[in-house]
Formats: structure tokens, C-alpha cells, sequence
């Protein structure tokens, strides 16, 4: 098999990028190693920015998101038993956040890539990326069909076939466990990590959402998190210990710790239902540096990590992905290499700022299982101050609705 760019993994980083190179008449290949239903029902981010909202409809893919996705002007943030409104257009001149899940993001660009697009593997693992300091940078892969995206027939007890694709560019968009990354050497490479000593216990419940807008709230017991799928679907999350069990925890007991964490002294109630998923995820600031190697290019979780805590990491993603296809069509319509020369510090100066705003976000609304009676009084002094200046305000609402691309 050969094309122009091969494309690993059919997170929201390969498929949108497999959609703007298409759109601009460019071939790709994606390869994914799971099959479709995992990629389009993976639980995740549920934030969009406006920049990638903006990017989603100039690409054809914008439709649905906007008959079905929520429009939302602002965030709580919640601590002492207060309620604390941040409204983003007011502050920032007009930007507001989407709130349209990256499952229905992943269905919408699988649907137009398989109806319109070049080939979309599933199944299909790769297993090295080889060749990537020459012109004809090749990805090894294993295939559990011969041909085609769907159906599932034939594919029991088959191991597979290796086969060999050949491009003229490899984007790594296979997550944080991918293999893409591993072909870049380690005299090449500079890996820069933080990890916490937490994670987020996830659930979705059949419910409305107690709220109509997002509510972060910092309390003494950890924090917790109110956000929505759906009119009728709530998305809510608690703080826990990192090694945490998500099994370990009974329906009741996620309730009643929600109820304490978002207690207010105004009385605000919340409103139970069925839990229909549970989950614990990690949280983990990680960035590989440089995106680019030869002719192998990172882009998305591949190359870098934010906690969940900023809503940032579909986004940055997002911004990754224009940056290169932009870079390769400025290429083949003027034949100046410049731009992607320069992919991986166009990319790495928003990860920075988004890295930042993850970590402030991360740092304002948790609680380390070591804080100080000192560190917990700043950190309510750092709320309070957003809360009540036009300029922290500002701050927390740029970085949330979004850096711009370049
Ligand atoms: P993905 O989505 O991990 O996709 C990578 C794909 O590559 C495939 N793959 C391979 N394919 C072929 N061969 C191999 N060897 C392969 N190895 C892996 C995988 O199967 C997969 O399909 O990476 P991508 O595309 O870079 O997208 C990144 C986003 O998924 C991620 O940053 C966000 O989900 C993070 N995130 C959030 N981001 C936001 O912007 N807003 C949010 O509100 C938000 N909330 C979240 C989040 C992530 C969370 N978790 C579970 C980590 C909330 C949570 C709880
Ligand atoms: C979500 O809805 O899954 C979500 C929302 C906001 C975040 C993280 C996750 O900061």
C-alpha cells in the first residue's frame, strides 16, 4: 500500500486530520487498532472550544454538532459553600465553549470519512513506524481483514495480515500508548512530565443535569465536577485517590459524596439517576518534545498530555492537526517547506499555554492528599480572587475558551 500521509490511530486528532487533507484533495490512509464501536463510543472530553467548533464546520463535519451540541457562555466554579459565575463572553469579547461530546465528534467524521474519504482501516495495528530519517517513511502494521472497514464477518480467531504501508509523511495521531512516538530516538527526544496523586472517578448518569452550565467546585473533601452529554444525560466526576477502584464505589455512595462537594448554603439540590458507566482516569501533564522527527510528524495525545481538568486535550489536538495540514497544502501550492519546518514550534507554544492553564486549573480546584493548612487558605484566596477581579476572571476565561492558532 502507498499514499501521501499515513495517518495512525482514529482518535479525534487522525480522523480530522484525514478530513482536512481530503477536503484538500490530499490521499491519506488511517489505520486504527480497535474497531469502530470502540472508537465511537469511548467515553471523554465533552468541551469544545470555539476555535475547534469553527474548525469542525469549515471542514463539512459541523452539522449535527450544531443541531444537537449546547452552546454554553459560562462555568461555576463553587468553594466555601458559594456560587461563583465566570462569563466568558463578557470577559472575553464574544467566545463561548460548545458542549457536544468527542463520541459524537469521532461518529460524525467516521460516518463522512467512510462515505466520502480515503480508507479507514480498523483493525488494523500499527506495529513501528520505520524509515523515518528518509524520503519514504514506512508503517508496519497487522490487519485482521483483507479489505474493507466494517462488518465483522470472518475476522474471528484471524490474527491477521502484516502488511507494509509507504507515505511520504507519517502522523502519529495514536494517543498517549502508541507506538508512533517509540520511532523517534531518544538522543532526539525530551520528555517533560508531572503526574498528581489523584484521579477523576467518571460516571454518566441518566439524569438532567442539575445545572444548566458546568460546576467546578473546590472542597475540603477533593473536587468535584457537574458537566452534561445531553438534555437528559449528566457526565459528573469526583477526585480520588490515583490507584482508586472504580468498582469499589456503590452508586449511593458516588451520590452522596457529589451532594457534599457541591453543597451550597443557598441550598441548590442535585438530582440522582441511574448510573449507566463508571470510571477512574488518571491525571497526567506529559509533553514530547519535538513534535517532528524526519518525516514522522506527532500530533495529539501522541505527542502531548493535559489533565482533564481545563477541557484542553481534544482541543489541542484539534489545533495540531490544522497546523500540519495547513503547513502540507502551503507546501504543494508553493513548494516552501517552511511551514512544516516549522510544525513543532508552531504546535509546542500553544501545548505550553494550554499546558500552563491544565495545571493552574488542576492546582486551583484539587486537593493534594498533603496540602497544608497554608496551601489550602491560598488556594481559596487564588478562587476568590477570580471570582471578584475583572483581570483574574479574564485570565481563567481566555484560557478556557481557547488559545488561537496561529
Ligand atoms: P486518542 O483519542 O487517544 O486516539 C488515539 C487512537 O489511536 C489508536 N491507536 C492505534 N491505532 C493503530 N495502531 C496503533 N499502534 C495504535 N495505538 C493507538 C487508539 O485506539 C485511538 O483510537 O488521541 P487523539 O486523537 O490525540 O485525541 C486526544 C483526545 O482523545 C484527548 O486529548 C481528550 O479525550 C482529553 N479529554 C478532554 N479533552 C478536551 O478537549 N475536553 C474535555 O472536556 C476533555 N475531557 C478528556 C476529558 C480525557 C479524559 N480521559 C478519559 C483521558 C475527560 C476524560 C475523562
Ligand atoms: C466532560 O464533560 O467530560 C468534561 C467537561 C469539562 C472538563 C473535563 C471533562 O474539564
Amino acid at each position: 500500500m502507498r499514499t501521501t500521509v499515513g495517518i495512525i490511530g482514529a482518535g479525534p486528532a487522525g480522523l480530522l486530520l484525514a478530513r482536512l487533507l481530503h477536503n484538500a484533495g490530499i490521499d491519506s490512509v488511517v489505520l486504527e487498532s480497535r474497531d469502530r464501536a470502540y472508537v465511537e463510543q469511548r467515553q471523554r472530553a465533552g468541551i469544545l472550544e470555539q476555535g475547534t467548533v469553527d474548525v469542525l464546520r469549515a471542514a463539512g463535519a459541523g452539522g449535527r454538532m450544531d443541531r444537537e451540541g449546547l452552546r454554553h457562555d459560562g462555568i461555576e466554579l463553587r468553594f466555601a459553600r458559594e456560587r461563583h459565575r465566570v462569563d466568558f463572553p463578557a470577559l472575553t469579547g464574544g467566545s463561548s465553549v460548545m458542549v457536544y461530546a468527542q463520541t459524537e465528534v469521532c461518529k460524525d467524521l467516521v460516518a463522512l470519512q467512510l462515505k466520502e474519504g480515503g480508507p479507514l482501516l480498523f483493525e488494523a495495528e500499527a506495529l513501528a513506524v520505520e524509515g523515518v530519517e528518509t524520503e519514504r517513511p514506512r508503517v508496519r502494521f497487522r490487519h485482521k481483514r483483507n479489505e474493507g472497514n466494517e462488518g465483522s464477518e470472518g475476522s474471528e480467531g484471524n490474527e491477521g495480515n502484516e502488511d507494509v504501508l509507504e507515505c511520504d509523511y507519517v502522523v502519529g495521531c495514536d494517543g498517549f500508548w502508541g507506538v508512533a512516538r517509540q520511532a523517534i530516538p531518544a538522543e532526539h527526544s525530551r520528555v517533560f512530565e508531572r503526574t498528581y496523586p489523584f484521579g477523576w472517578l467518571g460516571i454518566l448518569a441518566d439524569v438532567p443535569p442539575s445545572h444548566d452550565e458546568l460546576v467546578y467546585a473546590r472542597h475540603d473533601r477533593g473536587f468535584a465536577l457537574l458537566s452534561m452529554r445531553s438534555p437528559a444525560v449528566s457526565r459528573l466526576y469526583l477526585q480520588v485517590p490515583e490507584d482508586t477502584d472504580a468498582g469499589s464505589w456503590a452508586d449511593e455512595e458516588i451520590w452522596d459524596e457529589l451532594e457534599r462537594r457541591f453543597e451550597t448554603a443557598d441550598g441548590w439540590s442535585l438530582e440522582r439517576g441511574a448510573i449507566t458507566s463508571k470510571s477512574v482516569t488518571p491525571m497526567r501533564s506529559y509533553v514530547h518534545e519535538p513534535m517532528r522527527h524526519g518525516r514522522l510528524f506527532l500530533a495529539g495525545d501522541a505527542a502531548h498530555i493535559v489533565p482533564p481538568t481545563g477541557a484542553k486535550g481534544l482541543n489541542l489536538a484539534v489545533g495540531d492537526v490544522v497546523t500540519f495540514a495547513r503547513a502540507l497544502v502551503h507546501l504543494e501550492e508553493t513548494g516552501s517547506a517552511e511551514r512544516l519546518d516549522a510544525y513543532s514550534e508552531t504546535c509546542l507554544r500553544r501545548v505550553w499555554q494550554a499546558e500552563r492553564f491544565s495545571y493552574d486549573m488542576t492546582t486551583l480546584l484539587h486537593r493534594a492528599p498533603d496540602a497544608t493548612p497554608f496551601e489550602d487558605r491560598v488556594q481559596l484566596a487564588r478562587l476568590r480572587r477570580i471570582a471578584t477581579s475583572r483581570a483574574a476572571g479574564t485570565d481563567l476565561a481566555e484560557g478556557y475558551t481557547g488559545f488561537p492558532l496561529d
